[in-house]
């Protein structure tokens, strides 16, 4: 049958009315012998109570706050059958100087902790040994654990806290790196100012840039191709059609030339399954032009670009160029895309770092072109020139492969009739 057995504090030496400041269990509570019931602390030390018996708590008398001295009642524990008492061999566990722990100060907070509180950095955690222990099955550092308890004391909830925001903090921002928090400046102490909402546009983009920036490793590949043939003919082309409202841009040719890169390069054509571990090889050709809205930036995506001529691909984005910044582009305009280009050709710069848009592997962005003397046959000639920046996912693709993949663009864009092959 089982037996009612009361737990009083043992002999804790000369120290009478110790303040309780930490209660591990509760009413209820099925525990073990040697599990920690309470923390007591002195002026001296901190001292943790184990369980003489195992089996359930009915009666709890104690709580955080109360003093205590030895042969004070701590409970009742109804004792399982046939588990005799250990009770001589349980004394108090001695914990770490309360001094040195209450000169703990907080110095930093990394990402990883910041979400729930602050970190104690590099300073000794004010935390009993079954906390510490409970920690370290946890594979926490106690010491990166702020605590709540009294005089800052490490408590379970605060590392069960821990371990909560950890798990739930993005993946990327986790690990042994530790980023310092934004600081939270009043700019108005500096001069006057106001303050606007970002549009949604920014703020979804914004996300998302954030999301692909920080979780996938970005290489940015530099190249020029030598556009003064595909330059003469464009100004042909563009007269003719002029009369047709059809502007024809570099860009439609950059779609053309992008879709032959990518056949012979089938991997920046490809996408990262949700397992991480398998490539998926697209055997379509769409492709995302981000376009500058007053609003923010807008990813529209043109279909089977392989399928249409420079013309029809200069009238599609256009259109969809115009409708982008009309407000008029919906979710699925902006879907399905195997790679984007990313044209800064029309404003100005000689060269960016694109971000990749995801799950897409690798964006092309485009500068301004110019003209520029080039070594050829023994003498310089003026050329005209267009900075190409390509950023790759390094995960999915090497750097020669970018630099083969950059190249061929430029051959491509240097002799158009290479489309036409
Ligand atoms: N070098 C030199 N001139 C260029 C050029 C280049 N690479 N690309 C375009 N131009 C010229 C065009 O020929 C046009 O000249 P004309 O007015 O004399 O005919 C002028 O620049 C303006 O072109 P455009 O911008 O209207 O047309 P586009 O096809 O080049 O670009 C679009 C269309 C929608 C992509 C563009 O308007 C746009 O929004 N670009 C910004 C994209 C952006 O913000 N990217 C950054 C995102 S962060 O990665």
């Amino acid at each position: 049958m089982a037996e009612i057995k009361q737990v009083f504090v043992p002999d804790i030496g000369a120290y009478k009315d110790v303040g309780v400041i930490e209660v591990m269990v509760k009413a209820g509570d099925t525990i073990k012998a040697e599990d920690t019931l309470l923390t007591l602390e002195t002026d001296k030390a901190a001292m943790d109570v184990p369980s003489p018996y195992a089996g359930v708590i009915k009666e709890l008398n104690i709580k955080v706050g109360d003093k205590i001295s030895q042969g004070s009642l701590i409970l009742s524990i109804e004792i399982a059958a046939g588990k005799p008492a250990a009770a001589a061999a349980v004394a108090p566990a001695p914990v770490a100087p309360v001094a040195a722990a209450v000169a703990a100060k907080p110095v930093a907070a990394p990402v990883v902790a910041q979400t729930v509180q602050p970190v104690v950095s590099g300073a000794k955690a004010h935390a009993s040994p079954a906390i510490r222990r409970f920690a370290r099955e946890l594979g926490v550092d106690v010491s990166f654990v702020k605590g709540s308890g009294e005089k800052s004391r490490v408590t379970k909830d605060d590392v069960q806290m821990f371990v909560k925001a950890a798990i739930a903090a993005p993946r990327g921002a986790a690990g042994g790196m530790q980023v310092l928090a934004m600081p939270v400046v009043d700019f108005a102490k500096f001069g006057s100012i106001e303050t606007k909402p970002l549009s949604r546009i920014k703020k979804i983009s914004g996300a998302n840039l954030h999301r692909n920036w920080v979780t996938i490793p970005h290489v940015t590949q530099f190249d020029e191709a030598d556009i003064s043939d595909m330059e003469a003919f464009r100004k042909d082309l563009g007269a003719e059609y002029a009369s047709q409202n059809i502007k024809i841009t570099p860009l439609a040719f950059l779609l053309k030339a992008a879709v032959a890169a990518l056949q012979k390069y089938p991997d920046f054509n490809a996408s990262l399954d949700a397992s991480g571990e398998n490539l998926v090889y697209k055997q379509y050709f769409h492709i995302g032009v981000a376009v500058d809205t007053p609003d923010g930036l807008m990813v529209p995506v043109l279909r089977d670009v392989d399928k249409k001529g420079i013309v029809q691909l200069a009238k599609e984005l256009g259109e969809i160029s115009a409708r982008a910044r009309e407000k008029k582009i919906s979710a699925a305009d902006m879907q399905g895309g195997c790679f984007s280009i990313s044209s800064l050709g029309g404003i100005g710069g000689t060269a960016f770092t694109p971000i990749i848009n995801a799950p897409e592997v690798a964006i092309l962005g485009v500068s301004k072109s110019s003209m520029k003397p080039v070594y050829k046959n023994g003498e310089f000639v003026p050329r005209l020139m267009l900075p190409l920046s390509l950023s790759y996912d390094h995960r999915v693709i090497d750097g020669a492969s970018a630099a083969r993949f950059t190249a061929y663009l430029a051959k491509v864009l240097s002799d158009i009739r290479l489309l036409a092959v």
